[in-house]
């Protein structure tokens, strides 16, 4: 093949295509866009240190463009294909989020590039979630379910022939990487009309809402994509100000001088008409599955940190969640434990970075032999510098709330299930990638390519 396209290049196109057509289809997004472009500019204009620490970083040049959407599957060969699919976009599955603690009878991954230079060129992500009929208490009900799905096929043979094509010869032409980011993308179209009847569309919706926006239509709609802002108070302020039906709450650490994790806000879902096989061309009902969010990521944290926010999340929410007047008081309470201090995080361990030498760093130790490295004393000397490693995942806590923000207060009851990793690798086909393992790797790379250039190597 002459000049195959890189992954990340379809990856690229396939992110912009996504966003011209949820632009199309939900046009508050194109106001949420709006908002974080002008929010980013100012904050930029405000900060020239982080303006500078993200250039160094190689995030500047992505912020624009980066963005994570969601969509729900219903059966493991729908999870499977998809999985190949965004194998072609250089997107694996990583991390298992269990769902159902929170009253959301789905098991999720999140499909994203891996190596960082991937990740610095276009790191869009998709959170994919896969229904769980065994949590169908009513057993008809759960068949009924079982086959309508079993009827449908999300993608078009041309997607998988392309896909097969690209599994065989590692790339794909200009012309069939466009072909294929205009099937792929028709999969993730809205379709105004159900697959189903409205008897059966009311059952399924009586079971959860959930169930119903999975079940019955032609394939999974893309439901929210998720600008990146570097202020999402200040973007949150700005939705309230447009009128915007924004959640009260944003989910994930409060808000602090070295941002971590992942912190995010959403507006509501909208109401909107649809048809259904039995009402001859009306539109007589009407469905809310799509909406908007923004988010704004910090800093990856080690298993101890994560400990340590997850112990400080539960604190601030203890047994009322996150609601109440007071919760983002009792939640800055909270995490008053955590340090936070970027040099601190470093030290105590709680954080991951990327470590680099300096110019006059390099070769500063040339000829010196031995295996002792006191990376410290040589951030010190100005040697190495220690850049945070952004986190590219997602939160379960934090997940909960936005699926349950558009559930209106309903569904709130735990399943009685456990969580179900390996029956969700076996549906996929493959295993997910341990978050933290990733982190772990690049952390680690890096310092020893910093060691390696202090000493000439
Ligand atoms: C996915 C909700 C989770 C996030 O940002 O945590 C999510 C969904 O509603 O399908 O997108
Ligand atoms: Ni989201």
């Amino acid at each position: 093949m002459t000049d195959p396209i890189s992954s990340t290049a379809i990856r690229a196109r396939f992110a912009a295509a996504m966003s011209d057509m949820y632009r199309q289809e939900v046009p508050l997004y194109g106001d949420l866009l709006d908002i974080v472009s002008r929010v980013n500019a100012a904050v930029l204009a405000a900060e020239p240190a982080l303006r500078a620490a993200l250039e160094e970083a190689g995030e500047l040049a992505r912020l624009d463009a980066e963005r994570h959407g969601a969509i729900r599957v219903g059966t493991a060969q729908e999870l499977s294909a998809l999985r190949r699919v965004f194998a072609v976009m250089g997107m694996a599955p990583v991390g298992y989020y269990d769902l159902s603690v929170a009253g959301v009878p789905v098991h999720s991954t999140a499909f994203r590039p891996i190596d960082s230079e991937a990740l610095r060129a276009n790191p869009f992500r998709v959170f994919t979630s896969l229904l769980r009929l065994d949590l169908i208490a009513d057993t008809d009900l759960r068949a009924q379910a079982a086959s309508i799905l079993a009827g449908r096929r999300i993608l078009s043979d041309r997607a998988m022939e392309l896909v097969a094509l690209h599994e065989e010869r590692g790339g794909l032409s200009d012309a069939q990487a466009s072909e294929f980011v205009d099937e792929v993308l028709d999969t993730f179209r809205w379709h105004a009309r159900a697959i189903v009847d409205r008897t059966s569309y009311d059952r399924l919706n009586a079971a959860h809402r959930l169930i119903a926006d999975i079940v019955s239509f032609r394939g999974p709609h893309i439901n929210h994509l998720t600008p990146r802002t570097l202020d999402i108070d200040a973007a949150q302020q700005a939705m309230h100000d447009r009128g915007m039906a924004a959640k009260d709450v944003v989910e994930g650490p409060p808000r602090r001088a070295v941002p971590i994790l992942l912190r995010q806000t959403s507006f509501k879902a909208l109401d909107e008409s649809i048809g259904f096989v039995d009402d001859l061309g009306q539109t007589t009902g009407s469905h809310t599955a799509r909406f908007g969010e923004i988010e704004q990521r910090g800093v990856a944290l080690t298993p101890a940190g994560r400990a340590l926010y997850d112990a400080c999340l539960d604190r601030a929410r203890g047994a009322q969640g996150s609601q109440g007047a007071d919760y983002m008081d009792r939640l800055a309470a909270a995490f008053s434990a955590m340090p936070d201090d970027i040099v601190a995080l470093r030290r105590d361990g709680l954080a991951y970075f990327r470590y680099s030498a300096t110019p006059t760093g390099v070769g500063a130790l040339a000829g010196e032999a031995g295996d002792g490295a006191d990376v410290e004393a040589w951030i010190d000397a100005g040697w190495i510098r220690a850049d945070p490693i952004t986190y590219e995942d997602f939160l379960p806590v934090s997940a909960a709330g936005i699926f349950q923000s558009n559930l209106e207060g309903r569904e709130q009851a735990a399943y009685a299930a456990h969580s179900a990793q390996a029956q969700f690798e076996q549906a996929l086909g493959a295993p997910v990638a341990d978050p933290f393992a990733l982190y772990a790797a690049e952390e680690a790379a890096s310092r020893a390519a910093a060691i390696a250039a202090l000493r000439g190597a």
